[in-house]
């Protein structure tokens, strides 16, 4: 493909005007719908009729997970609950989740946008899709099935299940693309090799993969081992779920939808933009957005923005593969869980501060999940029998509430190891 570089300069320019006039209408929509937003306004001298250039975007201070959490469940709508048709939910640190609402029209555009990260994944009409997801609050598999079935595509909404039921749906239905967490998919690659299954006896060319953090290494493995083409993508159910940014064919990065956010790289401790092309905090601000429109938004999530065309040809810029978390948030099988979630149900249990580790580790390419959970001998008892119904207890309520299963081990009284005064929370050993 010829670079036309003058040609790009015209497009980036209108695409800049297209951004400017749609923050403009965000920010007036917030001020006028959104109470924290008019009293962040107010209290900072921010006159909403002042934003003349994109780098205005600045006087604005930013949005947090906290102020999200703060506001639960509808405070931030910017629309009367009787135009939401939509609600779902990301996971929060005290069981507290922030909830998503979205109008018809915020539907129509999260559909459009998943079906643009689905066609640069290399999906067409002709593809039969199996989302691997769970259905429910969660955004990734309503988010894929809309988008997939925009495209016109044959969707199988298979959910999460036993990954060998997964393989009869691969063989049977003829499934050309799999989406799921890179982990999921991995999982079940691995259950393909022990049932000697031949991946080339498969359809499947596609695999588009996110919800979590991965590797260069594991895309690698994923594509050897089920004979695919597989892809990043990247989304936040704050902003909307997926369908924020994902990598095309090249694979060289994930392509941002700047025609409807903002991107913003920041240093987490100076708050400051980084030099572009330098690893920060991502930020993001919705310009079309109207049930949940967030102005400044701070993902937690840290990667650099990718200098240069992409030879596939699009003009929306790249970032890098999410490279970690600029807070203590652990991502396992695509569930997003803090520590103090887990503290908090081991306190109520126990009655107690509980004295704990979480360490987590991949085997065979599947993550778990172990407690180390230090003993007291107020609570626990030399009774086997009762220290297996505190170690049940314990699983069954993190596997209620947090949707994960997990090994609990029993370590001898100040046997955790402490790094200064404080025991190292998660020990991520994957
Ligand atoms: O994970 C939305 C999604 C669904 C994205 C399906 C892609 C595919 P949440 O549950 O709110 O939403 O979690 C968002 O997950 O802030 C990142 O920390 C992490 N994350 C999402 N995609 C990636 C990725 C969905 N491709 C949080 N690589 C985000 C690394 C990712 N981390």
């Amino acid at each position: 493909m010829i670079w036309d570089k003058e040609k790009e300069c015209m497009e980036r320019e209108e695409l800049q005007q297209l951004q400017l006039e749609r923050l403009q209408s965000t920010i007036h929509r917030v001020y006028r719908n959104v109470p924290f937003y008019r009293r962040m306004f107010d209290r900072n001298g921010i006159d909403p009729d002042s934003f003349t250039s994109l780098e205005d975007l600045s006087k604005i201070p930013f949005t947090t997970k906290k102020d999200l959490r703060e506001n639960y469940p509808y405070g931030l709508f910017a629309v009367p609950l009787r135009e939401v048709v939509r609600i779902h939910t990301s996971s929060g640190t005290t069981g507290m989740p922030i909830v998503v609402g979205y109008t018809k029209n915020d539907l129509k555009i999260w559909t459009e946008l998943v079906a643009r990260i689905l066609s640069s994944g290399g999906i067409t009409k002709d593809d039969v899709i199996q989302i691997a997801f769970n259905y429910g609050l969660f955004t990734g598999a309503f988010g894929f099935h809309y988008g997939a079935e925009k495209i016109g595509a044959s969707v199988i909404p298979v959910s999460i299940e036993n990954p060998r039921k997964q393989i009869k749906i691969l063989q049977d239905y003829k499934t050309t693309a799999l989406i799921s967490t890179p982990s999921y998919a991995l999982l079940i690659a691995n259950t393909l090799i022990d049932m000697d299954i031949n991946p080339n006896s498969l359809s499947l060319r596609f695999g588009l993969f996110g919800a979590e953090p991965w590797s260069e290494r594991i895309r690698q493995e994923i594509e050897e081992k089920l004979k695919i083409t597989a892809t990043d993508n990247y989304g936040l159910s704050e902003i909307m779920g997926p369908g924020v940014a994902g990598e095309c064919l090249e694979k060289k990065g994930l392509h941002i939808q700047e025609d409807h956010f903002l991107f913003e790289i920041i240093d987490p401790q100076s708050l400051e933009p980084v030099r572009e092309g330098e690893t920060g905090e991502l930020v993001i601000t919705t310009l079309t957005k109207e049930a949940f429109p967030v102005l400044r938004f701070r993902t937690g999530d840290l990667t650099r923005f990718i200098l240069g065309e992409c030879s596939c040809g699009r003009t929306f810029k790249r970032i890098d593969r999410i490279m970690g978390r600029t807070d203590d948030m652990i991502i396992i099988k695509g569930m997003k869980i803090f520590p103090s979630q887990i503290e908090t149900i081991l306190h109520e249990i126990e009655g107690r501060q509980p004295n704990y580790q979480i360490i987590i580790e991949r085997q065979a390419g599947v993550d778990h999940m172990t407690i180390l959970l230090e003993m007291s001998e107020d609570i626990f008892s030399d009774v086997m029998r009762e220290q297996t119904q505190l170690m049940n207890a314990i699983k069954d309520r993190i596997a209620s509430e947090l949707g994960i299963t997990v090994n609990i081990k029993l370590a001898e009284k100040r046997s955790i190891e402490k790094i200064g005064e404080k025991i190292k929370r998660v020990i991520d050993k994957r």
